[in-house]
């Protein structure tokens, strides 16, 4: 019966198929080598998955006779163990090669915040009164914070029985009258006039300490920059030029200034230096009082005593001075209430001035 063994020519040449697909299955699976990442998906894709090679074949099976069945089962399983073990080791290879390169991290994912630091806003506003004064010529000098009475006060024309020598607002050591906490950064000028070098063009940040109670308004110590100018003819306008260009640098150039009558002893004569109110815009607000204006700092032509005392011929040289608090400044500027915050270190407080200028 032709017929019969044409399905049986058939039948058996589907078995002969089926074997051979599976031979070449198992060669295209043994061409595969690379640690790639990619390389081992595109082989789960071509012979694991739901509609890979080894699926695909088993629809095979029914056009096996029922005799082979079992032997067609059993290649066909062979087949499928021989790709889940390639594709076991491959993925293996993939993640020794990522340890061996050290690529194993997910460049797409966002860093960890690694936790940095913040320059105190002190030292911020304290560079920046510095710099500006740099332009101009001005350089740094510093000094001890332990002085002795010539150069905290005598030398700065402030007689025996001045009430700053109170011991209510010194802090002297050991009680004892010839040696004190600085309380101004001017002792630094009078040791640098003392060099005897001329012209003088000097800076003076620094710590100094008051006997005070602490207060939002008060503490212990404070930080100053002074300034100090003497040359030949140096003039009160000059005085005047020279702040005018440091507070329109520090606060912008809208910034309205006035200068005030005032007594220090080793200035003559003194000024207080005012500056428009940062918060109202002069309009009056606590802030400034309801005036307008706010108090940034002290200044005026080095008094004649100093400059003799320190060596200097008043007759021959003139000189301006000026001292200002960095905390007051810093305050005005960030709009702080209250002094304590600087000496607190609250990183809550000092971490919002990560991104100051
Ligand atoms: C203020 C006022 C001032 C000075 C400091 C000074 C220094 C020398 C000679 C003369 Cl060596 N004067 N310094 C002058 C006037 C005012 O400071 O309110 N400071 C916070």
């Amino acid at each position: 019966m032709p017929e019969k063994i044409n399905v049986c020519a058939y039948l058996r040449g589907s078995m002969d198929e089926l074997l051979e697909k599976i031979s070449r299955i198992r060669s295209e699976i043994d061409g595969f080598a690379s640690a790639e990442k990619d390389v081992a998906e595109h082989f789960r894709i071509r012979f694991i998955g739901s509609s890979g090679a080894v699926k695909n074949l088993m629809g095979d099976m029914k056009s096996i006779l029922p005799e082979k069945r079992k032997e067609a089962g059993l290649a066909l399983n062979a087949l499928k163990k021989y790709a889940e073990e390639k594709y076991t080791q491959l993925k293996e290879s993939v993640s020794a090669a990522v340890e061996e390169k050290g690529h194993s991290i997910d460049l797409t994912l966002p860093g960890n915040e690694l936790p940095v630091g913040t320059r105190h806003p002190i030292s911020i506003v304290r560079n920046r009164i510095v710099s500006i004064f740099q332009r101009l010529g001005f350089t740094v000098a510093e000094g001890p914070e332990v002085e002795d009475d010539w150069h905290n006060f005598t030398a700065l024309n402030l007689p025996e029985n001045h009430p700053a020598r109170d011991m209510q607002d010194t802090f002297y050591v050991n009680q004892d009258p010839a040696w004190m906490l600085r309380t101004h950064t001017s002792s630094v000028q009078v040791r640098e006039m003392e060099k005897g070098y001329m012209p003088i063009r000097i800076v003076c940040p620094g710590r100094v300490f008051r006997n005070e109670t602490i207060s939002a308004r008060a503490h212990c110590f404070f930080h100053q920059v002074e300034g100090l100018y003497i040359e030949e003819d140096v003039s009160f306008a000059d005085l005047k030029q020279t702040l005018y260009f440091f507070v329109r640098e520090m606060f912008g150039k809208d910034i309205g200034i006035r200068f005030r009558p005032s007594y220090f002893p080793f200035t003559e004569p003194s000024a207080e230096m005012d500056i428009s109110c940062l918060i109202c815009g002069g309009k009056g607000c606590n802030v400034c009082k309801y005036t307008g204006w706010v108090e940034i700092l002290g200044c005026g032509m080095v008094h004649p005593n100093v400059l003799d005392n320190c060596g200097i011929d008043s007759k021959k040289y003139t000189g301006f001075a000026f001292g200002m608090g960095i905390e007051r400044i810093t305050m005005l500027k960030y709009q702080i209430n209250d002094l304590r915050l600087f000496s607190e270190n609250d990183v809550r407080f000092l971490a919002q001035f990560r991104n100051a200028i």
